[in-house]
């Protein structure tokens, strides 16, 4: 008895820390600002058929329309309602596209806005994604309803109403983080506006949460929403199965609040990830890649089995959150994609893709002042489509890091070793390292400004395999450099530091 109680309890609380992914897909991408019809089209034609396990979606609900700046793309964090209706498309469209990436598995994860509503600057009248009606000054939202009553304003001690120090946790959950109208989440009447909301989407069909500033609600107001959560929708998950929960927490130390406040509830996003990663591959700091033999809870990061891992998100991209200048994105494409290719051979955590659009940027004392501009639109604020190119690429501005071949090709392998230790480490003091994955995959990079000529022990069954970096397996033939493998399990490995990717990397689905 004893021991079945045990295990029930640990059946329910590693619940909400599983991906829901499908078996043999094990990372998600972040189709940021994407419409509901497009993803619905990506996951059908290029996510399932490359294995991707889900997509995080921008939020879904009722959200400020902002004319000054003119739609910046951060208008969706200050929610309206609870209503489907956002720049990404209506109900329906939102309904359409859960249900035809359900059915190709490739899972949907929402980003949930539940810390607040919108600015309280953000005025009067129906400049809302629905076209509700509300009222900020006042506090007044009927559409949920909420009123100035379920709000933390009386609770916040600062002089200005906003979060002032970040290392006073009380002024951290109860004041406003940069204006938000902040929601008093210990309210009965609020906590339940809320659940409804997630609920509605589980029984749509969503998989799981990002759970938007989590690190401004207390941990218990959370944990009496989170455990009213409903399970996942029968249609396409297992009876009991409880929704993937991955809650935003900033902390790269020597704050008042630590991530360790949050693991119990959920995954939580491991920001020293790629502040750090970034460090390492820009050489800055005297760091070099030798350093990560020990990479994951050797560096100081949450247990593995808690973390939400990326190399840059929405917000750090562009210099909003944490991470600084060293994080790597899109613009620096060369070693953005060793950093997603690092990421993603790497067994610590569970992996998120970021795919952007692109912008210019403009640095003013250090600042990017275009900080703040929204998706590829028409004239009239409606976001664009994304146009595929013939070459597989996206058009009109739409980035789409997911579908650079070195990067689709690295969650593949990501899917192909999963399971696997890490292993056969090898580096030279410096900047190239390489490592395997047990006997199904190994990977080499070269960040030194001279050649890498090594021969290493791959773990792998001797053959001829593809490097999937330089290219890929097509049919019987490849794209890109051969690599043999011995019957010892050795390959040599040859890269210039002028290679257009400084690295490779083979895995058993990509033997010739
Ligand atoms: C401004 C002033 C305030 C003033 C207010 C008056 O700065 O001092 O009180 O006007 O109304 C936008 C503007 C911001 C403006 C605010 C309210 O940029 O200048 O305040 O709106 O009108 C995104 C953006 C924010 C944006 C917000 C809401 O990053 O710039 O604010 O959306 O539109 C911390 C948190 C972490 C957070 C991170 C950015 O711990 O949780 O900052 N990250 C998440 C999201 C992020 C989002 C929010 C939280 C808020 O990832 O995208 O902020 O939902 O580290
Ligand atoms: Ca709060």
């Amino acid at each position: 008895m004893k021991c079945l109680i045990l295990l029930l309890f640990i059946g329910l609380s590693s619940a909400q820390f599983n991906s829901n992914t499908r078996a043999g897909r094990t990372t998600i991408v972040h189709l940021f600002e994407w419409r509901w019809d497009d993803i619905a089209a990506e996951c059908e034609r290029y996510l399932g058929p490359n294995g991707f396990g889900g997509v995080q979606v921008s939020p879904v609900n009722d959200h400020i329309v902002l004319q000054n700046p003119w739609r910046p793309w951060y208008e969706r964090y200050q929610p309206i309602s609870y209503k489907l209706c956002s720049r990404s498309g209506n109900e329906q469209q939102f309904r359409n596209m859960v249900t035809r990436c359900n059915n190709v598995g490739v899972y949907i994860y929402v980003d949930a806005i539940i810390n607040h509503m919108c600015g309280g600057g953000g005025g009067t009248g129906t400049h809302s994604s629905c076209g509700s009606y509300f009222n900020a000054n006042a506090k007044d939202f009927p559409s949920v309803p909420y009123s100035e009553w379920d709000f933390n304003d009386a609770k916040c001690r600062t002089g200005s109403g906003e979060i002032e120090n970040y290392n006073d946790a009380y002024q951290v959950r109860d004041c406003r983080l940069v204006g938000l109208l902040d929601l008093a989440l210990e309210k009965e009447y609020v906590r339940g506006r809320i659940v409804d909301f997630m609920n509605n989407l589980i029984s749509i069909g969503v998989a799981g949460f990002r759970i938007d500033a989590a690190k401004h609600m207390w941990p218990g107001d959370m944990k009496a929403i989170l455990d009213r959560l409903n399970n996942l929708n029968t249609s396409w998950f297992a009876g009991g199965t409880r929704p993937f929960i991955f809650q935003e927490v900033i902390d790269l130390g020597g704050e008042g609040i630590s991530v360790n406040e949050y693991t119990g509830l959920g995954r939580v996003t491991e920001f020293k990830y790629g502040a750090k990663l970034g460090h390492v591959i820009r050489k800055w700091d005297g760091e070099r890649l030798s350093y990560l033999r020990n990479w994951g809870e050797g560096w100081g990061f949450m247990a593995s089995n808690r973390a939400l891992v990326f190399v840059d998100n929405h917000d750090n991209q562009r210099g909003h959150g944490a991470g600084g200048a060293s994080i790597l994105t899109f613009f620096d494409a060369r070693i953005y994609k060793m950093g997603v290719g690092f990421m993603l051979a790497h067994p610590y955590g569970f992996a998120r893709i970021m795919s952007s659009y692109r912008w210019t940027r403009n640095f003013v004392n250090g600042k990017d002042v275009n900080d703040w501009i929204g998706p590829p639109a028409h004239a009239d604020g409606t976001t664009k489509n994304v146009p595929i190119n013939a070459d597989s690429t996206c058009g009109d501005g739409w980035v789409c890091e997911h579908r650079w071949r070195q990067i689709k090709n690295m969650a593949i392998f990501r899917n192909v070793v999963d399971g696997q230790a890490f292993s056969n480490w090898w580096d030279n003091g410096s900047n190239q390292v390489a490592f395997g994955r047990g006997n199904r995959g190994f990977i080499v990079f070269n960040n030194d400004d001279w050649q890498l000529d090594v021969t290493l022990s791959t773990g792998l069954p001797a053959g001829t395999y593809c490097d999937v970096i330089s290219g890929q397996k097509e049919g019987s033939r490849c794209t890109g450099r051969q690599i043999s493998v011995a019957s010892n399990g050795t390959a040599r490995f040859q890269i210039s530091n002028n290679d257009e990717d400084p690295f490779a990397a083979i895995h058993v689905d990509a033997r010739l």
